[in-house]
C-alpha cells in the first residue's frame, strides 16, 4: 500500500486543484460540474486521516461532493446549476445542490487555511492549525453543540509526524503539496462566492 502512486492524497489534490484554477482564470471561465466534483472528491481521504473524530466531518463531506457528482450527469456547469435552483425556488432548502456546493466550498476553504496554518506553525501538534481553520471557516455556521463535538475531537488529531505518515508524504515534499493546494484552491473559492455573491444569494448561511 506505501508508496503506490495511488497513495499521493495530496499531490492528486492539488494536480485536481492546478487543473481547475487553469479554467477558473481564463476570462470566459464557465466551470463544469463534473471536473469539480472530481477535484473535490480527492479531499475525501484528508478528512479521514484526521483521526476518528472527524469521521462525520468526512461523512457529510462525502454526501455533498456525491450529490454534486450526482447532478453533473444532467447539469453541464455551476452557473447552470445555480441557476435551476433558482428557478426552482430551493436555493436554501436542505439538500439543495447549491446547498450544498456552499458547504463544500466551505470544506475546500477550511483545507486551505489550514494548511497556510500548518505551512506556518512550528512543532509536531495540528490542533492550533485545525483550530484555527475550523474557527475561521465553519464556527460562524454551527451551533454550540456541533462547535463543542468539533472542539473535543481536536484532543483526537493525529500528530503532524502521523498524518505525513497516513499521507506517505516527508515533511518536504507535502509542503510543497500544500503549497501547491493553497495556491490553486484560493482562485476557485473566489470563483464560487463569485457564483453566489453575483446572484446575491449570500454566502453566510
Ligand atoms: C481539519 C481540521 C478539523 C476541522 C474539521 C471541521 C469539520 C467541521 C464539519 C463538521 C460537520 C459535521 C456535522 C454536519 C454539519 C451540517 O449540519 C452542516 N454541514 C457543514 C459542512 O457545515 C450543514 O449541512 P446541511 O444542513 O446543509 O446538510
Amino acid at each position: 500500500m506505501a508508496n503506490s502512486e495511488n497513495e499521493k492524497i495530496l499531490r492528486k489534490m492539488a494536480d485536481a486543484f492546478k487543473e481547475l484554477a487553469a479554467t477558473v482564470n481564463s476570462p470566459t471561465a464557465d466551470m463544469e460540474v463534473a471536473p469539480f466534483s472530481r477535484a473535490c472528491s480527492f479531499v475525501s481521504p484528508l478528512f479521514g486521516c484526521l483521526g476518528i473524530a472527524f469521521k462525520f466531518a468526512e461523512m457529510d463531506y462525502v454526501a455533498k461532493v456525491g450529490d454534486l457528482a450526482e447532478a453533473s450527469k444532467s447539469i453541464a456547469t455551476l452557473n447552470a446549476m445555480l441557476d435551476g435552483d433558482i428557478e426552482g425556488n430551493c436555493v436554501r432548502k436542505a439538500g439543495s445542490h447549491t446547498r450544498n456546493l456552499l458547504r463544500v466550498k466551505r470544506g475546500l476553504d477550511m483545507v486551505r487555511v489550514l494548511f497556510e496554518q500548518i505551512l506556518a506553525t512550528e512543532g509536531d501538534s495540528l490542533k492550533d492549525p485545525a483550530s484555527k481553520a475550523y474557527a475561521q471557516v465553519f464556527a460562524p455556521h454551527h451551533g454550540w453543540a456541533i462547535r463543542k463535538a468539533v472542539a473535543a475531537g481536536m484532543y483526537a488529531l493525529p500528530t503532524k509526524a502521523q498524518l505525513m505518515k497516513k499521507l506517505n508524504e516527508d515533511e518536504a515534499s507535502a509542503r510543497i503539496q500544500m503549497q501547491h493546494y493553497v495556491a490553486a484552491s484560493s482562485p476557485v473559492i473566489l470563483y464560487i462566492d463569485k457564483l453566489f455573491l453575483s446572484r446575491e444569494l449570500g454566502i453566510d448561511w
